[in-house]
């Protein structure tokens, strides 16, 4: 038997990791897996890949493709009677969902930093398209607010690292200094690294920079990045499992799933 996996674009981090534990454990259950891949992220790419999948009459989908909650029901509607689940939707969507709690998330991040001090602190947003992003910086400012806090910069990447080094460095020429930066990807944060080490500034000495995905790479930046963890395995056991059920027992009522997730602190804070 065969899932479908419809994802958005491989050559970030993240969306690779996911791929590949789904496929691990798609592989231990006897499941092959077909992907197709958009080149970006909106409903028309996302049908396209949908619909070339079903021609592969395939089980099951997962969709890991940013949606807003009217796409994914269009999306849902354009599988039918093929069961569905989606990875990168609101919390809201009444639908077959896994996703990683962003307010949690937000909250670990902003918190960590108020704990050891900061108050000055820079926001360094994903694509505000993204629903995660979205809800990432919905959660950010809501844990400042609680605190009386306001962020002292807003910047907007698209993941990138190149945009993460862009946005910092604009920052940093524009002479601000945040104490502390939360970013919404460890791919931004990477960026972030170098635009404050190519200033002189040390980190964390001089500005704490935290993350957000916890990548295979992230232990190994300079220094090792302090970042909230997406156990990207367990989305996957947790994914293909649940669409084996919904392949198994196609009746169930849509059921939305949050995954925990955690701050791994290593050497980017003080
Ligand atoms: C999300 C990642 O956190 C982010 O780094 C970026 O790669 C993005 O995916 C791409 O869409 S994880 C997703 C399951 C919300």
């Amino acid at each position: 038997q065969t899932i479908g996996l419809a994802t958005t674009n491989l050559s970030l981090h993240a969306p690779s990791q996911i791929v590949a534990a789904i496929k691990t454990q798609a592989g231990s259950m006897n499941f092959n897996v077909v992907i197709s891949m958009i080149e970006k992220p909106g409903l028309a790419a996302c049908k396209t890949a949908v619909n070339s999948l079903l021609s592969q009459r395939v089980d099951g989908l997962i969709v890991n493709i940013p949606l807003e909650n009217e796409e994914a029901q269009a999306v849902k509607e354009t599988c039918a009677n093929v069961p569905a689940l989606f990875l990168d939707v609101s919390p809201d969507l009444d639908a077959n969902t896994i996703i990683f709690d962003p307010n949690e998330g937000a909250r670990l991040g902003v918190e960590h930093l108020i704990e050891l001090g900061h108050q000055h602190i820079a926001l360094l947003t994903g694509p505000l398209t993204s629903i995660s992003a979205r809800l990432r910086f919905e959660g950010w400012k809501k844990t400042l607010s609680a605190h009386k806090l306001e962020a002292v910069a807003i910047m907007e990447g698209d993941w990138s690292s190149l945009s993460g080094y862009e946005q910092v460095s604009r920052l940093l020429r524009e002479g601000k200094m945040p104490g502390g930066i939360i970013v919404a990807n460890d791919q931004m944060a990477l960026g972030a690294l170098r635009a404050l080490s190519e200033q002189g500034l040390a980190v964390p000495a001089d500005v704490s920079v935290v993350g957000y995905d916890d990548t295979e790479d992230s232990a190994c930046f300079i220094p090792p990045l302090t970042t909230i963890k997406q156990d990207f395995r367990n989305l996957g056991k947790a994914s293909v499992n649940r669409l084996l059920e919904l392949i198994h027992k196609p009746a169930t009522q849509p059921q939305p799933q949050v995954l925990p997730v955690t701050l791994v602190e290593r050497k980017t804070t003080a």
